[in-house]
């Protein structure tokens, strides 16, 4: 079809790329949920089948794009790291998050039948999108424990103050006056001493979040083993060989520790070959000084 005069408007159109060669992580987050999660009478103050739900439709989207190597939820919330190398919607930023947060907003929506009784009614719930890349593996994995280690203070925090007004009989005001400076140690002790509820006994999808990754019966091979020097250097073919045994991963849920690094250790194929090329520089870095 011939260019109309009006096809001009097209040059307006911004296009920002992610960075490229970074790790991009796109975090959802569920709007006004404070609201949302009153109206749908979560329990509080963690409400075991909205997080299902959350990790439920988290699934769908990594089983949906397999670039997405790993996500983490929390509370209303996802984090979705999309592989280094990727080139997906030629890194486009905007079609990136908005088709994330769209897939996830329309798998929640669509299985919370499965999850709740009562039918959704408006407002439906709907999530934000933004996206931040990371350019080595030590700023992304400090992310991801960012992420849990803010998973981990809320969650003693909301437990204790929970107990506090449900076992205890405080009002909201008193519970949060009586935690007012306090330490986790202090959180324990009121948890045990005056409701008999040893913490590292709660929940370990509340304690820890949830991770979702693919794991194999037959790990993929590390890139090193299907050409020498990673997948700059490697032919179509190859790449196509390896994404397809990446993608026989079966999409799993964890609740476990991401922050040590025995999690990775035992996943090499979510980092791939650049756990090693980032400390072979930093070891050629050394060496320079
Ligand atoms: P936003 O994100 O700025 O639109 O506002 P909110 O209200 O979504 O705030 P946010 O994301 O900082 O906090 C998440 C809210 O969701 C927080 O008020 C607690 C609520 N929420 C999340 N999961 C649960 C749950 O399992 N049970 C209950 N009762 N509330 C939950
Ligand atoms: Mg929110
Ligand atoms: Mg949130």
């Amino acid at each position: 079809m011939a260019n109309s005069k009006y096809e001009y408007v097209r040059l307006f159109e911004d296009h920002r790329a992610l960075l490229p060669n970074t790790w991009t992580v796109i975090r959802v987050d569920g709007r006004g949920f404070h609201k949302f999660s009153a109206r749908h009478g979560f329990a509080k103050p963690n409400d075991a089948r909205a997080l299902q739900l959350m990790n439920a439709a988290a699934v769908e989207v990594v089983k949906e794009l397999p670039d997405v190597v790993l996500a983490y939820g929390v509370s209303d919330e996802f984090s979705f790291v999309l592989r280094r190398g990727s080139g997906i919607f030629e890194r486009r930023e905007s079609k990136i998050v908005t088709l994330i947060t769209s897939v996830f907003t329309g798998w929640y929506i669509y299985l919370w039948p499965s999850f709740f009784p009562t039918a959704l009614s408006p407002p439906l719930p709907s999530f934000d999108g933004r996206a931040v890349s990371y350019p080595s593996v030590r700023n992304l994995r400090d992310y991801i424990s960012w992420r849990q280690v803010d998973a981990h203070i809320n969650n003693l925090y909301n437990t204790t103050f929970w107990a506090l007004i449900q076992q205890g009989g405080m009002s909201a005001a008193e519970a949060e006056k009586e935690l007012v400076g306090t330490l986790a140690k202090d959180k324990h002790e009121i948890l045990w001493k005056r409701f008999g509820i040893n913490y590292n006994d709660e929940n370990e999808m509340c304690k820890k979040g949830s991770v979702v990754v693919r794991e194999y019966e037959k790990p993929p091979p590390p890139l090193e083993e299907v050409q020498g020097e990673g997948e700059d250097r490697m032919t179509k073919g190859q790449k196509e060989r390896r994404k397809k045994a990446l993608r026989k991963g079966k999409v799993v849920v964890r609740f476990c520790d991401v922050i040590k690094d025995a999690f990775w250790q035992e996943r090499p194929w979510i980092l791939g070959a650049a756990v090693e090329e980032e400390q072979e520089e930093q070891e050629e870095e050394k060496e320079k000084e």
